[in-house]
């Protein structure tokens, strides 16, 4: 059985997605961060450092870290971890949105609903990072349908915060490979369902 701890957030919703198009049975279990879920015991017993999303995998172990559930169900299946040099661009991607795009895009984020003035210094740097994140997919998804030719973990990795990111009005009009890829990945069944269903205990 593969049991999810998660919660309705960018990082939380990745390994939903996954599990919906692989299609074996899993359950949901909400730790909901509002309340400070993630602080009980017995969650931190799964993960000391406190954050979902966490998979308890009856075969093999707990794993937390969502890249890492995204790689370790993939690998698992054999499904969407791409092929010979796929797989190793499929790997890169996933270290590059876990280490450094999360954090770029989801400081902007905070900012963005934080600070009033658009002209803040901080706010303007975390905008030119932001933006050069953006510009980066951009140059990528320019010349091919996915991030690592096929459809995999990786682009289960960026749609959440790249989905988001899509919807702000600041950048109406702009990065039309981007906006491509989105469609084509929220066209898939499983991301829809992935994005929408309900975090809610299933069991
Ligand atoms: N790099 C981690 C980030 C996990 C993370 O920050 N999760 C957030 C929700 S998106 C969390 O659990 N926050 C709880 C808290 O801040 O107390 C991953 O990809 O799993």
């Amino acid at each position: 059985m593969l049991t999810l701890y998660t919660w309705d957030t960018t990082t939380g919703r990745k390994p939903i997605i996954l599990l919906e198009e692989i299609g074996l049975p899993y359950e949901i279990r909400p730790v909901d961060l509002e309340a400070g879920a993630q602080h009980a015991l017995e969650f931190r017993a799964l993960n000391p450092l406190e954050r979902i999303p966490v998979l308890v995998d009856d075969d093999a172990g707990t794993i937390f870290e969502s890249n890492a559930i995204l790689w370790h169900l993939a690998t698992k299946t054999g499904q969407f971890i791409g092929e010979g040099q796929e797989s190793l661009q499929v790997m890169q991607w996933l270290f590059v949105q876990g280490g450094s795009v999360a954090h770029r895009l989801g400081t902007y984020n905070l900012l963005r609903g934080r600070l009033a003035d658009p002209q803040a210094p901080e706010l303007v740097r975390h905008r030119a990072e932001a933006g050069r994140v953006l510009e980066v997919v951009e140059a990528l998804l320019t010349g091919r349908r996915y991030f690592a030719g096929q459809y995999s973990v990786a682009d289960i990795a960026f749609l959440p915060q790249l989905r988001r990111e899509m919807a702000e009005a600041e950048h109406t009009g702009c990065f039309p490979a981007l906006r491509a890829w989105l469609e084509r990945c929220m066209a898939r069944p499983a991301v829809a369902k992935g994005f929408t269903l309900p975090i809610v205990a299933t069991a």
